[in-house]
């Protein structure tokens, strides 16, 4: 009865909430007794499966990115039957008809060609002024100023300005700027008729020379005094100056100075592919290891030919500071082919502001050809701006950039390969970067100059240089999240986790603050691995600047000898660089197929205390911070493997207790249950890693050694029956099995099926 009081009403209710939660509880528990059993035999098992799938995709999706590793104009032009370079006109019909109309005018329309140049409308005025042809010009001499007339950002732009006003002259920044630099002047002003429009070009001679500006944007430019260049967040701004200047800006120079009139017609002219008669091709097979590139058809180009003009259409409004350094533009060779080496110096010459280029430096590293000697001696004494250094022994590239630093005048350097043609207004792009900032290194774009057919190929947008393990150089899209979520235009400059390392401009004093190059650095390689993590690590920035271009000649070969082995003298300066800058990631470069390095008596990779030194002195961050706020999307796991260490047959886990291996329930909190698979191959436990002793069949713990080969063991290193096993790396055929009584280990010859062979680890990060 009384029961039944308490059931009545709220009572009732009250006593439902009660037998529920009762019932909510077993089923809990019950739960938690799956849960808890789930740990040891099969269930964890399933769950490692589970787990190393999961890190196996993973892995596999960072080894075999999706975007090739190959630079990526290359890749658009080897593409067979490709039409369109990528990433540059994405105007839609309009864009087409306006390339159409470019490819026709510019005489580019060749089918061949158009496998690799794809203009951008922006291009037209330049072109147009800068090559048209000659034949309907009309040439007068005036000793006026120089006038720049505007063409526009597009053909068609172009077309309705010069229409509307067709005598407009803008008298801007430039002139001042080329006045003050040049003592006497000589202006012709060219008329082009084209099929629209009159464009007028200036032609100057300075200093004998002819000077065209070409100039498309300078109308109303001067009026909004804003660099363009800068990035957004940078404003106007100087860092690493005591002293803010207050300074002008003029719009970028488009200078192209040559030799007038240019021959339309010449091999090669404009950049266009070139093309050799058939019964030349014996000549070209065999000139082509001279440089391992089309030699034969170098030379018949002119040194001095025009480029199309890539750049984004905004880079020609830029403003650019009036007051910028100079630079002493710095090129090293060794058996550089004549004909690309004059063309380089004269891109120089042509196409930077005279008042910015100090002087070219040209470092012979003890070439062995003779052209190089009193001939280049005697072609260069018309340049006054050019010097020639002459190494007395062949000290490789990276030692000789350090010649040609140390006798440097300008304030920047800029180095460049000995086989690159710049582009229109790539200098002063560059130079702004290091005056807003001097621990700014800025790179040119560099594109493509085909070693076939030697035409000037432009590349993707958003390109930056990253490296993959073990330390190899790559190109690789920005993020598109990234480009979207900074709202970033295609004329920002691009940080860049690593140079190239051919091309870029420096502040001279801060690059000997980074203390320039390591001197023990070899002949070629791994040298832009080391400025890159200098600079990053030690509070500076590389970046790419899209308004900049320059063409480079990518080669299949090293043209010239290296004084010791090739593979070896590239491997030991790049184990310099990651024992000075890798810190405990330097495992993950002598893992990725370098384990032989560590060996001191394969290698010896000469004294780095002074390197170290440098590093402490000039406090750089941690390796971890430089992959955490440089190159974030870099995939750096510490260790191959971790967690239990899981043995198939005996359903149990490996145990390290007292310096003793035994096995044990699974039981992913006890540490001692807790191993490593190091990049090294190592199994390891703490200090203590797991070696085949041979003689008794058994196992032994040493004390790592990340040199010792014996404690090396192959595991999930293919995807073969035997991946699951642990075969020792010395005695090949030999594996580790587990067994429940005596010692826990023996050695046994590899068993496929036997599955006291097979080992999981609880985690995969790699493969
Ligand atoms: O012993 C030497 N002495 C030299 O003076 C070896 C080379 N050199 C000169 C050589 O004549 C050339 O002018 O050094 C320059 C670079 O040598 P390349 O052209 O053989 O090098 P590369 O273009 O194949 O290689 C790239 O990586 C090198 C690694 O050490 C250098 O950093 C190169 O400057 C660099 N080139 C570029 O960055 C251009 C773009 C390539 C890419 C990607
Ligand atoms: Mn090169």
């Amino acid at each position: 009865m009384k029961v039944r009081k308490y059931l009545r009403g709220s009572g009732r209710v009250l006593a439902f909430v009660f037998v529920a939660s009762i019932i909510w509880l077993l089923f809990d528990m019950a739960a938690l007794r799956i849960s808890l059993s789930d740990v040891s035999g099969q269930q964890l098992k399933e769950r490692l499966i589970r787990e190393r799938e999961f890190y196996k995709k993973q892995s596999m999706q960072a080894l075999h990115p999706r975007r090739s590793f190959t630079h990526p104009a290359r890749r658009a032009a080897d593409l067979p039957g490709h039409q369109k370079a990528p990433g540059r006109l994405n105007d839609g019909d309009e864009g087409q008809r306006v390339k159409d109309e470019l490819r026709k005018s510019l005489h580019l329309a060749k089918s061949n060609h158009s496998k690799f140049v794809d203009l951008k409308p922006g291009d037209a005025a330049a072109h147009e002024n800068d090559n048209a042809p000659k034949q309907n010009s009309s040439v007068k001499k005036e000793a006026v100023n120089l006038y720049i007339y505007t063409g526009g950002t597009t053909a068609q732009k172009a077309v309705h300005k010069v229409d509307s006003k067709p005598n407009e002259k803008v008298k801007g920044v430039e002139d001042e700027i080329l006045l003050k630099s040049t003592e006497s002047r000589l202006t012709q002003t060219t008329t082009h008729r084209l099929p629209n429009q009159d464009v007028k070009v200036v032609n100057e001679k300075v200093a004998g020379m002819q000077v065209k500006v070409t100039d498309k944007n300078v109308l109303g430019a001067n009026k909004q005094l804003k660099p363009a260049v800068n990035h957004p967040a940078e404003g106007n701004a100087r860092v690493g100056t005591l002293a803010v200047k207050k300074s002008g800006v003029h719009t970028v120079l488009s200078l192209d100075v040559t030799n007038s009139p240019r021959d339309p017609k010449a091999v090669g002219q404009f950049g266009q592919a070139a093309v050799v008669a058939v019964h030349e091709n014996s000549e070209v097979e065999k000139r082509w290891n001279e440089g391992h590139f089309n030699v034969y058809l170098s030379e018949k180009i002119p040194v001095d030919r025009a480029i199309p003009d890539t750049r984004p259409r905004k880079c020609a409004q830029s403003l650019i500071h009036d007051d910028l350094p100079s630079t002493s533009v710095i090129f090293c060779f060794v058996d550089e082919v004549w004909s690309t080496l004059l063309r380089s110096v004269h891109s120089v010459l042509n196409r930077s502001p005279p008042n910015l280029l100090k002087e070219i430096i040209l470092v012979d590293d003890f070439s062995t050809k003779d052209y190089l000697k009193k001939q280049l001696d005697d072609y260069m004494s018309q340049f006054p701006k050019v010097r020639i250094i002459r190494l007395k022994e062949r000290q490789g590239l990276i030692r000789a950039r350090l010649a040609g630093a140390a006798v440097a005048k300008g304030e920047v350097l800029t180095f460049l390969d000995s086989h690159v043609e710049c582009n229109v207004g790539w200098l002063e792009p560059l130079l702004e970067r290091v005056y807003l900032d001097r621990k700014k290194v800025p790179c040119p774009v560099i594109e493509v100059i085909s070693d076939k057919d030697l035409s000037y190929m432009l590349v993707d947008n958003f390109q930056r240089g990253i490296f993959k393990w073990p330390l190899v150089f790559g190109w690789s899209p920005v993020p598109a999240d990234y480009i979207k979520k900074n709202n970033m235009k295609d004329t920002d400059p691009i940080k860049c986790p690593v140079m190239a390392g051919g091309l870029f401009s420096i502040d001279k004093k801060y690059f000997f603050e980074l203390g320039s190059y390591d001197p023990g650095l070899d002949v070629w390689g791994g040298e832009n691995m080391e400025i890159s993590f200098k600079i990053w690590m030690c509070g500076g920035e590389i970046e790419i600047i899209p308004c900049s271009r320059v063409g480079h000649i990518f080669r299949g070969q090293n043209p010239y000898k290296f004084p010791k082995n090739r593979q070896k003298t590239v491997e030991r300066n790049l184990a310099r660089v990651a024992e000075v800058w890798l810190d405990e990631y330097k495992d993950l470069f002598y893992g990725h197929g370098y384990t032989h390095l560590l060996n001191k008596k394969v290698i010896d990779i000469g004294n780095l205390t002074e390197q170290i030194e440098l590093r402490k002195h000039l406090k750089c961050q941690s390796f971890r911070w430089y992959l955490d706020n440089v190159y974030p999307d870099m995939n750096a796991p510490l260790v191959k493997a971790d967690g239990l260490v899981y043995n198939r047959g005996l359903r149990k886990c490996l145990a390290l207790q007292r310096d003793s291996l035994s096995f044990e329930t699974c039981d992913l909190s006890k540490q001692s249950q807790h191993f490593n698979y190091t990049w090294m191959r190592n199994i390891r436990h703490r200090e203590l890693c797991i070696a085949p002793q041979v003689q008794s069949n058994s196992f032994a713990l040493q004390l790592c050694d990340s040199a010792k080969n014996e404690q090396r063991w192959l595991h999930k290193s293919s995807i073969s029956p035997m991946a699951e096993h642990f075969s020792t790396e010395i005695l090949r055929g030999m594996c580790l099995e587990g067994k429940l009584e005596g010692q826990a280990l023996q050695l046994r010859a590899c068993d496929s099926n036997n599955l006291f062979q097979k080992w999981q680890f609880t985690h995969y990060y790699a493969q």
